[in-house]
C-alpha cells in the first residue's frame, strides 16, 4: 500500500512509475531496470522481517548500475537506527512527499 501511494504521488507530480508490486524476486527487479533504465528506486518494507531482503535489493541494484538513486520507507525502518545508512541507500523518510522534493531537486 505504502509503495502504491508514493508511485501515485509521484504520477500527480508529472513523473513517470512503474509500479513493480509487492515480493518481487530480485532476478525480475534487474530485468525491470534494463527494460525502463530508471533514475529512481523506491523500496518499501513494512514488517521487519524482510528488511534483509530490501538489504539485498538495494545492494543488487547499485551493482547493477550505481548511478542509478535508491530510495528506502516504510514503517519497517521506524526502530532501526538508520540502519539503512549502512546499504549505501541514497535517501530514507518516514514521508512519501520528502522523496517527491528530494527527487525534483537531485534528479531533476
Ligand atoms: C492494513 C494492515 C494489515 C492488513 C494488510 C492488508 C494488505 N493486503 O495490505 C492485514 C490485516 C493483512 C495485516 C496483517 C499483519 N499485520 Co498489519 N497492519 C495494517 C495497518 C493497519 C495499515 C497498513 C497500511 O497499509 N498503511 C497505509 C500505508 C500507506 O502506510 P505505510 O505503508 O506506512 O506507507 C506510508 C509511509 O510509511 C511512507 N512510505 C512507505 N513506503 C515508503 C517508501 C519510501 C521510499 C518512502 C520515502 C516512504 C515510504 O509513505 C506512505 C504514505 O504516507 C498497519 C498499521 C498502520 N496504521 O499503518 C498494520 C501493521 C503494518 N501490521 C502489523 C503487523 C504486526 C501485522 C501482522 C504481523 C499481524 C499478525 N501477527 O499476523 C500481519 C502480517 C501479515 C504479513 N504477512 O505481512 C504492524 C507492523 C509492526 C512493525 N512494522 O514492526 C503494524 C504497523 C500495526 C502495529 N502498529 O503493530 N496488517
Amino acid at each position: 500500500m505504502g509503495i502504491r501511494m508514493l508511485s501515485d504521488i509521484f504520477e500527480y507530480n508529472g513523473w513517470d512509475t512503474y509500479y513493480l508490486g509487492a515480493a518481487l524476486p530480485e532476478s525480475a527487479l534487474i530485468s525491470a531496470l534494463e527494460e525502463h533504465k530508471p533514475d529512481l528506486v523506491a523500496l518499501s518494507v513494512t514488517m521487519p522481517p524482510y528488511l534483509s531482503a530490501c538489504e539485498s535489493m538495494v545492494r543488487a541494484i547499485k551493482n547493477h548500475n550505481p548511478k542509478i538513486k535508491v530510495a528506502v520507507g516504510g514503517q519497517a525502518f521506524k526502530n532501526t537506527d538508520e540502519l539503512w545508512k549502512k546499504w549505501g541507500v541514497d535517501f530514507y523518510s518516514r514521508s512519501s512527499e520528502d522523496l517527491v522534493h528530494w527527487a525534483k531537486k537531485n534528479i531533476g
